[in-house]
């Protein structure tokens, strides 16, 4: 059975615009995963401990069979084949892929926490989740969307 997903992507290093635009062909590549939606993008002053950048961040809807973990896996070999090398965490990156949510399912691992755990706190991935439709509430701990 296929589910919708919601896939954060953002870049803050180098040509930002064309590392989202391969991040967006190579996610409509995947076997098992249909785009449905894009989100405008939107350019966001950095987050968190690192001063760095601006970054643009878009938001996909996608259709797909892949589990969470199978669809991580997939969107972490994006971020290698674009470039990203991992120096800090919360640092600057070429391409920054996050699953947001994964239909209503809640994921606890040590490698993969969905609904991503800062979306209460990223007021752009709200509005993106919102322009792509999504009106309920997020999961259990989630406040509800406006
Ligand atoms: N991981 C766990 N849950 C997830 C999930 N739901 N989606 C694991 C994707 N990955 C998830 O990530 C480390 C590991 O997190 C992954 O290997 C995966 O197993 P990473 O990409 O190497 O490290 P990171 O991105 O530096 O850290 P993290 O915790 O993923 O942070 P975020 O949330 O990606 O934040 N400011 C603005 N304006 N816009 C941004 O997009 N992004 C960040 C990074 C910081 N500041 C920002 C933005
Ligand atoms: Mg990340």
């Amino acid at each position: 059975m296929a589910d919708v997903a919601y896939l954060a992507l953002g870049s803050n290093v180098g040509d930002r615009d064309a590392h989202l635009a391969v991040a967006r062909a190579a996610i409509a590549a995947l076997p098992g995963v249909t785009v449905l939606r894009a989100s405008t993008i939107a350019e966001t002053a950095a987050l968190g401990p690192v001063p760095q950048g601006p970054f643009l961040n878009q938001m996909l809807a996608v259709r797909t069979t892949l589990e969470p973990r199978a669809l991580l896996k997939a969107l972490l070999g994006i971020e290698r084949a674009a470039g990203r090398v991992r120096t800090v965490r919360w640092g600057p990156r070429t391409l920054d892929l996050d699953i947001v949510r994964y239909d209503d399912r809640e994921v606890h691992e040590p490698s993969l926490v969905v609904p991503h755990p800062e979306l209460a706190r990223r007021d752009f991935w709200l509005c993106q989740l919102v322009e792509l439709g999504v009106r309920e509430r997020s999961g259990a701990g989630e406040p509800a969307l406006p």
